[in-house]
């Protein structure tokens, strides 16, 4: 077998796009996600295309159990995980504090910042017992900077940066590579999720500029996976050309 790469939130965006990446470059893939309809779907797809071996899984990053009994679940020769992508998160809701759904801020914090620590928890112990392995997790440039209503979720990311740093230091002796991929605006369903199925609003999010694709993303997390054992990218932040911050961005119309 190549390197398995496991890769949550697999079913969309970001990581499905990471899912056919690995796929092309030859990876055996663990996919992962709520939506089972579509992983099947994904993983007979890339089997055909790219004649790789894929194990799909679906389960609930918030479930700490659901997390540790799918991992249990995996045959032998899948639990020797090389590489773990944590992309599984969402921005629920875009509102001030005072007037904030807090069911909104439990569906974020529950998923971006415990979910990845429930996955990475789970996953990290064989990594370590192999002496090698690569964590890459998806923050964002809500990361980075906090915007007008965003609170709850740059919280969550600040909580992703926070976590790919000790997460480094914590494993570091064990010769684990830890990098923080955090992407500008993606054209995902990422803004469908947000704005509660408001098609028309999620557009205009990327209305009169060029926005990343999942795919650019997906280079990106190839990349690092690509480098010689001794080189690790600790951070990189991928933003659109058209954007010079989470909030100044060139739209012509
Ligand atoms: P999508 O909405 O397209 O994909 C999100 C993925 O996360 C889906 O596969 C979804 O699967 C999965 N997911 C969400 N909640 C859960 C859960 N509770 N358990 C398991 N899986 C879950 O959005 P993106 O691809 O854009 O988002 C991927 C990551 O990138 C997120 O962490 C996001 O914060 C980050 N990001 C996105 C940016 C953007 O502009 N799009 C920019 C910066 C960062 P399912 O619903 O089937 O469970
Ligand atoms: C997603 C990008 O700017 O909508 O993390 O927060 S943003």
């Amino acid at each position: 077998m190549n390197s398995i790469v496991f890769i949550t939130g697999a079913t969309s965006g970001i990581g499905e796009a990471c899912a056919r990446k690995f796929a092309a470059n030859n990876h055996s893939i663990i996919i992962t996600g709520r939506r089972e309809e579509r992983l099947k779907k994904l993983a007979e797809e890339l089997r055909k295309e790219f004649g790789v071996e894929v194990h799909s899984l679906s389960f609930d990053v918030r479930n700490l159990q659901e997390v540790q009994q799918v991992f249990t679940s995996l045959p032998e020769d899948w639990k020797t995980i090389d590489i773990l992508v944590n992309n599984a998160g969402l921005a629920a809701g875009l509102s001030p504090v005072q007037t904030g759904v807090v069911d909104d801020w439990e569906r974020m914090i529950d998923t971006n910042v415990k979910g990845l620590l429930y996955v990475s928890r789970t996953i990290l112990p064989g990594m370590i017992a192999r002496g090698k392995g690569h964590v890459i997790n998806i923050g964002s440039v809500a990361g980075r900077e906090v915007y007008p209503n965003g609170n709850v979720y740059c919280a969550t990311k600040f909580a992703v940066d926070a976590l790919t740093k000790g997460i480094r230091m914590d494993t570091v002796e064990h010769g684990i590579k830890v990098t923080q991929i955090a992407p500008g605006a993606v054209e995902t369903e990422f803004s469908m999720v947000r704005f509660r199925g408001d098609a028309e609003r999620a557009a205009g999010v990327y209305k009169g500029f060029h926005p990343l694709l999942a795919e650019d993303i997906a280079d990106a997390v190839v990349y690092v996976t690509s480098l010689p054992s001794h080189v690790n990218i600790n951070d990189m932040v991928i933003m659109p050309t058209a954007q010079a911050s989470a909030t100044v961005l060139n739209r012509k119309s």
